[in-house]
């Protein structure tokens, strides 16, 4: 290792993961040899990239995987020495908000102190190596948290509401830090809300698509939410994980916005997702407090005109595509688990 032969090298962290899977699909697709961390489990947790999986034995396989935890610094260590990756995405994280609420230590570990880890081991590996290991930290929109204006920039000030964001905050400045203090090639993507049909099903996009889908075959009657008031800026991750990319091929390293400069209510994909299977949502719709979150981030809406005007990025999926797409992927499951349910 590395068995690159002429391919660009790639580690990411959190490759078991929405984002990790579109990344993987996009980097294999432009020739990357691509390395991943995964977490030990009892059962398997690989299911989002089971399709990219290739069998090691065979000669040419380009997507290994590796266990490993963002807790464990000396594994870190050992595996960016081993791999001598070019890029190094860390997408890695305890990533609900919600969660995070019950979990702060542990969110704090992973997210936090896990980043720099990462950081530190990057540093230590490149001066070992002689060469640059470009460093993309996966920042978040939940660090403007009570905005302090909008729509919200690369110089917005943070605000952040919650143990998750906090600790995301910790990572960002971690690494714009590493990168003045080391000349790190670090950058940081500022991502709003990215949604798919492989989100997370307890993010609030998925559980509407994959219970009103249920809903509408009959398999459930109701559907549980919490602040259905909330506003996000929600674009579609295939789009954004080419952003991650072009921020790690520019001549320097910056930090970016990445959103689609528009926001809807909770109660807006609600109409999408009902309106697109012929439902009316106030028929099954239930509020339950159980969902509210101790302190909440009411509104979000990114401007991407920096990452327009330097990397020529720009998203293609509408909010109504998105709500489409997620919508008829888990018509499929729930027909699937319908025809699989004892008659
Ligand atoms: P996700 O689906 O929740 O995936 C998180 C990944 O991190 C999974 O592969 C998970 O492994 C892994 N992970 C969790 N704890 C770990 C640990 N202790 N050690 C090693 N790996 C660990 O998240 P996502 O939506 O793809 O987001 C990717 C990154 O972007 C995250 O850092 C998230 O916080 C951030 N982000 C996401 C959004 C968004 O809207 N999606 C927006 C801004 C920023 P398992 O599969 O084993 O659980
Ligand atoms: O909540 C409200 C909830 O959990 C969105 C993560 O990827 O994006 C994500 O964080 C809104 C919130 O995403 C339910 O209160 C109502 O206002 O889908 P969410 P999030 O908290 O915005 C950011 C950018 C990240 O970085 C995070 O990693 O929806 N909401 N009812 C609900 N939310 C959930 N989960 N479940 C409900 O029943």
């Amino acid at each position: 290792m590395p068995t690159s032969e002429g391919h660009p090298v790639a580690l990411i962290t959190g490759i078991t993961g929405q984002d990790g899977s579109y990344l993987t699909e996009f980097l294999l697709q432009k020739g990357y040899h691509v390395h991943g961390i995964v977490r030990r489990a009892s059962s398997f947790n690989t299911g989002r990239i089971d399709h990219l999986y290739q069998d090691p034995h065979v000669s040419g396989t380009r997507m290994q995987l590796h266990y490993g935890d963002l807790t464990d610094a000396t594994r870190l260590g050992e595996l960016i020495e081993r791999i001598q990756p070019d890029e190094l995405y860390n997408l890695a994280a305890q990533s609900h908000v919600k969660v995070s609420f019950d979990m702060p230590l542990y969110t704090a570990d992973v997210v936090a102190v896990g980043a720099l880890r990462l950081l530190e081991a990057v540093r230590d590996a490149q001066q070992r190596i002689g060469r640059k290991i470009k460093f993309y930290q996966a920042s978040s929109s939940e660090m403007f948290g009570m905005v302090q204006e909008t729509p919200q920039t690369e110089t917005t000030p943070f605000y952040p509401r919650s143990p998750y964001s906090c600790a995301k905050l910790y990572a960002h400045w971690q690494t714009i830090n590493y990168r003045e203090a080391y000349d790190l090639f670090a950058c940081c993507g500022i991502l709003f809300n990215h949604e798919s049909p492989r989100r997370g099903e307890t993010f609030v996009t998925r559980k509407i698509t994959r219970t009103a889908t249920r809903i509408k075959l009959g398999l459930v009657d109701k559907l549980y939410l919490g602040n259905i008031d909330a506003r996000r800026d929600w674009g579609y991750a295939g789009d954004y994980v080419e952003a991650m990319w072009l921020m790690l091929q520019q001549e320097r390293p910056d930090d970016f916005v990445i959103a689609t400069n528009e926001t809807h209510s909770v109660r807006e994909f609600l109409d999408e997702v009902f309106g697109h299977l012929d439902l009316n949502w106030q028929d099954h719709v239930a509020i339950d407090p159980a969902y509210y979150r101790p302190a909440e981030v009411d509104l979000l809406i990114g401007d991407y005109a920096k990452a327009e005007r330097l990397l020529g990025w720009k998203p293609k999926i509408t909010f109504r595509d998105l709500a489409r797409m997620m919508t008829d992927a888990d018509m499929k499951l729930a027909e699937q688990e319908l025809k699989l349910r004892p008659k």
